[in-house]
């Protein structure tokens, strides 16, 4: 990389070079003070973007060129912003930490399958606001290949709706009413790869070269195989290995998830920059936080494994500061599902502000099976913290599998095995460990590796699904007890806590996939089945059956999050519980002190007196959930799979 100096000295004399070029173009358009408040932005960012910039495209002879369209870009950009938008960047300027909230409460749905259309998604805006959401994340809903798409995953235009969902129009007019209400929408941006229908595929097919260098496109399998020697594969049971031979093309083209989503090629700043451009485009479209899907394997380097390289966080740097300077209001979320350190890796103010958490979802899935809170313990003791101005997502379940993303080092630590841990982890999901209450699915198997992940809804995984066939009414209560207690720790732990739609009413996994072409290859699809609308009328009204229990007490304690200050920020601290089924932390901020302790176990369990006198709020304090008044001088007693907030009692 160029030395710090250097890059200084180059950047301030290209931007005075391109300076006027600019301007030109804003003075024709935007008013004295628009221009200024642009200017300021350039400013601050220009330097840490010309470095990344440099240090990722310095060595192409036409860097200049490329540098000056991708300012020119964000000029435009900013132009073309509208009003309601740039006043949304006033107001998360003056507040950047606004996420921090304990107001803050994620819901993530697919249109097609809650509504039907973007439309007539805006009539659920009452449901949304019951549930108290104030972060609205809509899976991908841009024109993608008929048939199988990933869900929306293999994008042929990031410009372009799904025509059965609706317009560009209708998703901003969307934006601009729910973000009047408080709601922030989030959108995937599937940077990774285009399906292989995107314009620029279909022109690479063509025999266009300009556009075959958008990919990675191979004569034979000399490259693709020299690759392979290092690679993971990522969807086994869909193909061997990470390319796809096009026999139309008679080439190798390299694709990391499906055989019709083809990776992009990044080591070309064309492609940086066609990217750059859609970004935009969505950042003026409405969207508020863009999920960066698929972070890890952005950049690819012969002999590495093409996962969490160096350049890959350079980019997204780049992108950040970019959008600081075009569309300021705008947060990234970055989806790294992979080890805990490349997690942490892409989060900062300056990379991705927001991130999956997906260490906490599986250790609490982990704790649930165990009945023992040691590893998730030990892992959030020493991982949950996070710099200041970011933020976890954290979440139960999503549109994906459930992969068993803990450090190995960690489990050793607390006497686990790793490899054995996580075959009794996915046997134990999947309904074929005796005694097991989960009914999941099998994802993505590996032949050789002995390798798989875990599908199926919250419901059915936590043991509801099982308990209704057997229609047993105390497997009933423990099985929504256990949904209970997972969101009452998501919702207080700190970070965003993100319902994943249907799991307030505790769906359960739909096997009907298995009989639609598109979708059979595909376990995930068991837990993502349309909304039944009347079921959850009934539910809304009728609080006596599982899943209308799950939806009043999960509103219940959604509005109780809100309402405490402690629960601002993620600034957490494990306790010891000196027990091994409870799991305990402290969190405090504006003068409020709150203890969580959660059972998982059937059975009740006790934190004795001297450890509640530590780290409990005080002598006397009330349990937020239920009400009760508890005080120091004896032990805590905790219900089967019970979850407590404690405060002082005022
Ligand atoms: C993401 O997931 C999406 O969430 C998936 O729905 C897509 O299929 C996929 O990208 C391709 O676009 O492997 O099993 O560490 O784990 O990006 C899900 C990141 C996945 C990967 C993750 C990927």
């Amino acid at each position: 990389m160029a030395d710090a100096e250097w890059v200084r000295r180059q950047a301030a004399v290209s931007l005075g070079r391109l300076w006027p070029r600019l301007d030109a173009v804003l003075s024709e358009q935007a008013t004295l003070e628009q221009r200024q408040a642009f200017e300021a932005r350039l400013r601050r960012e220009w330097e840490r973007l010309f470095g990344l910039l440099i240090a990722l495209y310095g060595d192409n002879y036409d860097f200049f060129y490329h540098l000056e369209q991708l300012l020119l870009a964000a000029g435009h950009s900013w132009l073309a912003r509208p009003d309601w938008l740039k006043q949304v960047d006033t107001r998360r300027e003056a507040d950047p930490d606004w996420f921090q909230s304990q107001r803050m409460i994620g819901g993530v749905l697919y249109v097609d399958l809650f509504s039907g259309t973007l439309a007539k998604l805006c009539e659920h805006l009452p449901y949304f606001k019951e549930l108290g959401l104030t972060y609205l994340h809509l899976m991908p809903l841009f024109d993608a290949p008929e048939g199988n798409s990933d869900g929306g995953y293999a994008i042929s235009s990031y410009r372009r709706v799904s025509p059965g969902l609706g317009t560009i129009e209708e998703l901003t007019t969307l934006a601009r009413e729910f973000q009047a209400h408080g709601i922030s929408v989030v959108v995937d941006f599937v940077f990774n790869h285009t399906s292989d229908e995107h314009e620029w595929a279909k022109r690479a097919q063509a025999g266009d070269a300009e556009y075959q260098d958008y990919y990675f496109i191979f004569p034979d399998r000399a490259m693709p195989d020299a690759y392979e020697r290092t690679l993971r594969e990522i969807f086994p049971e869909v193909r061997r290995g990470s390319f796809t031979w096009r026999a139309d093309m008679r080439r190798w083209v390299w694709t990391t998830f499906n055989s019709f989503q083809w990776d992009l090629n990044y080591a070309k700043p064309q492609v940086f920059r066609a990217m750059a451009d859609e970004l935009l485009f969505l950042a003026n479209a409405g969207v508020e936080i863009l999920r960066l899907d698929a972070v890890p394997f952005i950049w690819k380097r012969m002999g590495t494994s093409c996962e969490n390289q160096p350049e890959a966080h350079l980019l997204i740097q780049a992108f950040n500061a970019l959008a600081r300077i075009a569309a300021p209001a705008m947060l990234f979320k970055s989806e790294a599902i992979v080890h805990p350190d490349d997690v942490l890796s892409y989060i900062g103010p300056q990379e991705c502000q927001i991130s999956y958490n997906p260490l906490l979802m599986a250790l609490l899935w982990e704790a649930l099976a165990t009945r023992d809170v040691k590893l998730l313990a030990h892992s959030m003791h020493t991982r949950f913290k996070l710099p200041p101005g970011c933020a976890w997502i954290n979440y139960l379940r999503s549109h994906d599998d459930i992969g068993w993303t803990f450090d190995d080092g960690d489990a050793g630590r607390v006497g686990i095995d790793p490899p054995g841990h996580r075959r009794f982890l996915n046997s134990f999901y999947i309904g074929r460990f005796e005694g097991s209450f989960a009914r999941g699915v099998p994802f993505q198997e590996n032949p050789d590796t002995g390798d798989a992940r875990v599908s199926g809804t919250l419901a059915s995984l936590a043991g509801l699904e099982q308990a209704m066939l057997a229609g047993d009414q105390r497997l009933i209560d423990l099985a929504v007890r256990r949904i209970l207690l997972l969101h009452s720790v998501i919702l207080s732990i700190g970070g965003i806590p993100l319902i994943y739609l249907g799991d307030e009413a505790g769906t359960l996994n739909d096997y009907a996939f298995a009989n639609n072409p598109a979708k059979a290859g595909d376990s995930r699809w068991v837990h993502r089945p349309a909304t039944d609308w009347q079921q959850r009328a009934h539910i809304q009204q009728n609080h006596d059956t599982p899943a209308g229990w799950i939806f009043a007490e999960l509103t219940r304690l959604i509005r109780l999050r809100t309402e405490q200050p402690a629960i601002w920020d993620g600034a957490m601290e494990v306790v010891e519980t000196g027990s091994p089924q409870l799991f305990g932390f402290v969190r405090q901020h504006a003068g409020q002190r709150l203890l969580v302790v959660a059972n998982f176990s059937e059975h009740p369990r006790e934190m004795d007196g001297n450890r509640l006198r530590v780290y409990g709020p005080g002598y006397n304090f009330t349990d937020l959930i239920s009400g009760n008044s508890i005080a120091a001088e004896s032990s805590l007693r905790l219900d089967a799979y019970q979850c407590v907030w404690l405060a002082a009692k005022t």
